[in-house]
Order: structure tokens, then sequence, then C-alpha cells
């Protein structure tokens, strides 16, 4: 990773303004490029102004809550020893509920400009996840591109794209074949300099790929696919952030399995802004859609302007909302608890030991 300024590597006024008159002379900015396990990978300026990278732990963050972990993307401010002070407010996050029964939040990444929801034109290829990504990108207002990959292997691609753009008549799309190095270029109209593009999407469909083509470098491995069912290896096993030669930054990501949205309400309400609006015509306040008389939102679906498909998907991520939202509420509150609990008892034990 080369960089010359802080802008290479995304810092913009949004972060500037959060350095009072005492931070500005003492306390350096750093990037978080990659975490791993309790190491975090940052990126930065020294004094003199030169690059310099920096190794460190997540204990500082120990009685943080997960929320208050460093995640990819996220800003750390450091003394003249680059020792952490603290996280830097997000200017955005992507997050989902963690896979597994345990209720967590899990960070993906923060402080991204653009998704770019890669998907390849084969049997990874899914409108109601890619609407899945699309809520938890909205829910932090940041812009989505799909990214179609694999169009070489395909007879016609442009089903694919045909089948987006029903209902998704604004989504920004482009069809690529990722192995060819002049392919991905056409990509280069959404990355700004000093931008920060997230790849998401399921593992095999390309964004390792669609890396290395735009940095042109091998600097992330890239693996076959199963023929039988075109799932991939999840060759890419932990989140980094890399540079463009022409500026701009890239989030490689690992692929995911599962995506449980939470804390996604306005990303929904966004996401089926048409729905929604639908709804408030409605003859009932408390319509679900269903069977109810005087639904305006059937009445679309009966004249055939609106998916039975998309309505379907729109009342799951509802409710998984509401169900994950919830559960992960009540883990809060008793994690809360917990960390009440154990601050007590280090009173309480440092009482008794100044008293031996
Ligand atoms: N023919 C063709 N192959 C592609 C294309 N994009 C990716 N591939 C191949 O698909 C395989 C998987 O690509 P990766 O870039 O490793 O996929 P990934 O999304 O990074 O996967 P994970 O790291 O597992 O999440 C590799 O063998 C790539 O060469 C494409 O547009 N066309
Ligand atoms: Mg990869
Ligand atoms: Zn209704």
């Amino acid at each position: 990773m080369q960089i010359n300024n802080l802008i290479d590597l995304g810092w913009s006024n949004v972060f500037q303004s959060q350095l009072d008159l005492e931070s500005l002379g003492s306390h350096l900015p750093f990037r978080v490029v990659s975490v791993q396990r309790n190491l975090i990978e940052c990126a930065g300026l020294d004094r003199e102004d030169q690059q310099k990278q920096l190794q460190l732990s997540t204990y500082h963050w120990r009685d943080e809550p997960p929320e208050g972990h460093p995640t990819v993307g996220d800003w750390i401010l450091v003394d003249l020893e680059f020792q952490p002070l603290r996280l830097l407010e997000r200017n955005t996050l992507i997050k989902r509920r963690g896979a597994g029964k345990e209720a967590f939040v899990q960070l993906i990444a923060s402080n991204i400009d653009t998704v770019f929801i890669v998907t390849s034109c084969n049997d990874d290829f899914s409108i109601n996840r890619i609407e899945r990504y699309l809520t938890i990108a909205a829910e932090s207002n940041i812009h989505c591109v799909v990214v179609l990959t694999k169009t070489d292997l395909c007879p016609d691609p442009t089903i694919y794209s045909d089948a987006l753009s029903q209902g998704h008549q604004n989504l920004q799309v482009e069809m690529i074949n990722a192995t060819d190095s002049t392919s991905p270029g056409v990509l280069s109209n959404w990355i700004v300099p000093g931008q920060t593009i997230a790849l998401l999407g399921s593992s095999g469909v390309g964004k390792s790929t669609i890396i290395n083509g735009l940095i042109e470098n091998q600097e992330q491995a890239t693996g076959a696919i199963r023929d039988s069912d075109s799932k991939g290896r999840h060759t890419t096993t932990s989140r980094s952030l890399h540079c463009l030669p022409g500026g701009g930054l890239l989030l490689d990501n690992p692929g995911m399995r599962e995506l449980q949205i939470v804390d996604s309400e306005e990303g929904i309400k966004t996401t089926f802004s048409d729905i929604d609006t639908l709804a408030r015509k409605c003859r009932f306040q408390d319509c679900q859609h269903t069977t109810e008389p005087g639904c305006a939102v059937l009445k679309e679906i009966e004249a055939g302007r609106l998916e039975q498909r998309r309505l379907n998907n729109y009342h799951e991520l509802l409710s998984e909302q509401a169900r994950n939202s919830e559960s992960v509420a009540e883990r809060r509150n008793s994690d809360r608890a917990l960390g009440r609990f154990y601050k007590t008892a280090k009173k309480t034990s440092r009482r008794f030991k100044s008293r031996d």
C-alpha cells in the first residue's frame, strides 16, 4: 500500500472535524486496513508525514460493546508513541447479525462510500439476496452498484440484468468478465479518489479477482469454484483494504454464507420504498398486505405492477429485522448488566484488598 497523504487513505472533513485543537498537534489518525483475531493492522503517517504501518492490539477496547470495537475502515487516533486513544466516529457502518445461535452484532466494515454487490451470472444470482445487501447498505445511506461477473461463461447475461431491472429501475448494474484485464475498467467510473468501496457477495463470485484487476497486482489470492453448484471455497478469509493506483480504496471481504439483517428498519423502508408508499393507501392502517380488502399493495400485484416475490421478501426481511433486533437488544441489556456486575465486583475486591 503506497500513500502520500491521508486523503489517499480516505481522510476527509467528516473526520478532521472530530479533532479538537489539542488533538491536532499531539494525536495521529491511522486507518484500520485489516483485523485478524486480536491484531489490528493500520496505515497512516508519522509525525514527519512518512508512511507508517502500525499493529495494535484489540486489548485497548476489551471493555467496549461489540459495536465499539475497531473494524476495517475505522479511523483510530493514536498518541505520539503510537498508543491507541480512541476510535473516531464512523461516517457509515455495515453490520449484520453474526452467524450462529448466539445473538450478536457483527461489524463488517465502516466508513464505506460505495458498495459493489458482486454476484455472478450463474446459480449464485438471487434478487432476494441482492435486496438484503441493498437493505444493509441503505441503513447507512451507502450508494450501491450491482456487479454481475462471469458474463463470459453465460450465453445471455442480459437475462440477469433484465431480471434485476424489474422493480429496480434505478439500480446501477455493471456486467463484467473479471478475468479479462480490460473488463473491470468499467468499474473505474464508480471509483473516486479518496473514497472507499466495499465488495460484498458470496464466495467464488470474483471479488478478489476484481480487486487484483483494478490494482493491477495479484495482492489477493483467488480460488476456483465447485462445478456442481457454482459455490466458492472461501478463499479470502479476512477483510482487507487496498489502495488503487489512481486513488480510491477497495475493501475485499470473505464470501458470506449467511447475511442476517439487524437494526435495519430504515434500510428496509428505503429499499422497499415503493411498497412503503403504497401501504399508506391501504384501507386499514395496520394492513399486513396478505388478504385484507382495500389493500393498495395487493392491488398493484394483481395489476402486474409489483412482483409477489418482492412483497414476500419484504415480509421476510421485516420479520427477520424485528426478531434479530429484539434478540440483539436483549443480549445488549444482559451484557450491560454483566458489565455492571463485574465493575462492582472489581470495586468490592479492591476495597477488601485495601483493608487487608
Ligand atoms: N470466467 C470467469 N471466471 C471468473 C470471473 N470472476 C472470477 N472468476 C473465477 O472465479 C473463481 C473465484 O474467484 P475469486 O475472486 O476467488 O472469488 P471471491 O469472490 O473472492 O471468493 P471468496 O474469496 O471465496 O469469497 C476464480 O477461479 C476466478 O478466476 C469472471 O468474470 N469470469
Ligand atoms: Mg476472495
Ligand atoms: Zn395493504
